[in-house]
């Protein structure tokens, strides 16, 4: 049921300065009340809604601690149902405490993410603003925060909302040429209705263009550094988390295990991973066993970023071949950056045989850092071409709402197609199909399926 009233501890579990427990639904207000005794001797419901009231918060047997209760009455509120938000001290013991005195007085524990939920089931959000607070929880980088405090305000939203009432008025139109076609009315030409679909899909293409920074800049990227042994991955690892996080050693084979660190670069997030040098031949069996895992991120669908080191101060060798090669594989659906490294050193490599596959290769020095701060750019560069559409714009952020726009562009060839051809109430369906995908993008027409594994990710008390 779904106004019942439920509690969560929203602030983390641990210790803290405050923490804040939640409860909302019907009779949230008159529940508190139960366990929440002003200071001034008033009644919570002679105090406004919203305002904050310092008093005690008691269980069964006696006071628990004292703290601050603001409520609100719905629908404004985050849920849109009346609420009651308790901060308390924020020790782990106290606060499980003052749950369980909620809890207690006929409050049921919430769900991960079922305050959200509720706010997005009683129109207070839609989809795209439940994802951005989501992903405001996780955001691990400034850019990331600001996309998703974007989101969460309604921009793409807003760009889905347009694109709908677009196509909606451009149903209209087609309706009113077959319901009136003496009426000739201007907007009624086909050539017209045509340029119409036209601009809608380029707005849509517009948006499809966007994901690819969308996606980096919310949920960061994941970036593996690839090379032979002793090409200098752990150094270069090491210069772009600001920190000797990997051992450097002159023999091969120092690194054996998979090394993870964040690395924020301009503002988005790189989850950045060095792994071990791949060569054809070791005695080491962890060592073995670390090539293959380095081999494996080479080709993992989680793997959005290949940073591929080549020694310049050696003979291009048999190992560099047949990492040109596996990589020459992967290069149309992974960003694949090859590097030269060690540029200090004298060089001998045969840098055309890298470059002619894999492109353009950046030139640095782990050691004098020259190169590094040009190849950080190229680096974000490769992610986010225009700077103002993540900064400013709607954008899209992940697979399902890429998915939505791809299928409305479907929609809006099949409905161009039906109007050349002279048949415009067919092309309605279409246009309808298409009106309907965008609006899965932010709506509750959506399978209940969707919106399950969207409110999965969120932590209990939000
Ligand atoms: N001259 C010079 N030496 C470097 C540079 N980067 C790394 N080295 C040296 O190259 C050797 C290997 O460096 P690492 O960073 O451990 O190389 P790696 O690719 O991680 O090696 P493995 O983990 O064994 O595969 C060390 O002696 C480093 O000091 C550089 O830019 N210039
Ligand atoms: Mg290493």
């Amino acid at each position: 049921m779904l106004s019942d009233v439920i509690a969560a501890v929203s602030t983390p579990r641990g210790t803290g300065g405050i923490a804040v427990i939640r409860i909302s639904g019907n009779g949230a207000v008159d529940l508190a009340q139960k366990l929440f005794r002003s200071k001034s001797g008033k009644d919570i419901s002679e105090y406004s809604p919203r305002f904050a009231i310092y008093g005690d918060i008691y269980d069964e047997k006696s006071a628990i601690d004292s703290g601050i209760l603001t409520y609100y009455l719905a629908p404004n509120s985050y849920t849109g149902e009346d609420m009651v938000e308790l901060s308390c001290h924020g020790g782990f013991t106290v606060t499980s405490m003052v749950l369980s005195a909620v809890l207690e007085k006929g409050a049921r524990m919430a769900e991960g993410g079922e305050f959200t939920r509720r706010a997005f089931i009683n129109n207070k959000i839609g989809l795209t603003e439940a994802e951005a607070v989501g992903n405001m929880l996780t955001a691990e980088s400034e850019r990331a925060v600001r996309l998703s405090n974007r989101h969460i305000n309604g921009a793409l939203r807003e760009k889905t909302e347009y694109v709908s009432s677009s196509l909606i008025s451009i149903i209209s139109s087609v309706y009113a040429s077959i319901d009136y076609p003496e009426e000739d009315l201007e907007d009624m030409q086909d050539s017209e209705l045509l340029e119409r679909i036209c601009r809608v899909r380029e707005e849509c293409q517009g948006l499809i263009n966007t994901y690819r920074s969308g996606h980096a800049v919310a949920h960061g990227v994941n970036t593996v550094i690839v090379g032979k042994t002793n090409v200098g991955k752990s150094s270069f690892f090491n210069s772009l988390v600001s920190a000797k996080k990997a051992i450097v050693t002159d023999i091969p084979g120092t690194t054996r295990d998979v090394l993870e660190q964040l690395a924020e670069i301009d503002g988005i997030a790189f989850r950045l991973f060095d792994t071990a040098g791949i060569r054809d031949k070791t005695d080491d069996v962890i060592e073995a066993m670390g090539i293959d895992i380095a081999k494996e991120k080479i080709t993992s669908p989680e793997t959005e970023l290949i940073l591929a080191l080549f020694d310049i101060s050696r003979e291009l060798d048999l190992s560099d071949e047949a990492l040109i090669k596996s990589l020459s594989e992967v290069i149309g659906e992974k960003t694949v950056i090859p590097i030269f490294t060690k540029c200090d050193k004298t060089a001998v490599f045969d840098t055309d045989k890298v470059e002619k596959t894999l492109g353009k290769a950046y030139r640095i020095s782990s050691h004098t850092g020259a190169g590094i701060e040009e190849l950080k750019k190229e680096i974000v560069r490769s992610f986010v071409t225009c700077d103002s559409e993540v900064e400013v714009g709607a954008v899209l952020t992940n697979v399902r709402q890429l998915a939505s726009v791809k299928k409305c562009i479907e929609f809006l060839n099949t409905a161009e197609g039906l109007v050349s051809s002279g048949m415009k109430d067919m092309s309605l369906i279409e246009l309808e199909g298409a009106v309907n995908t965008v609006g899965e993008i932010d709506s509750r027409t959506v399978a209940e399926k969707v919106v399950n594994e969207i409110f999965s990710k969120f932590c209990v008390g939000k």
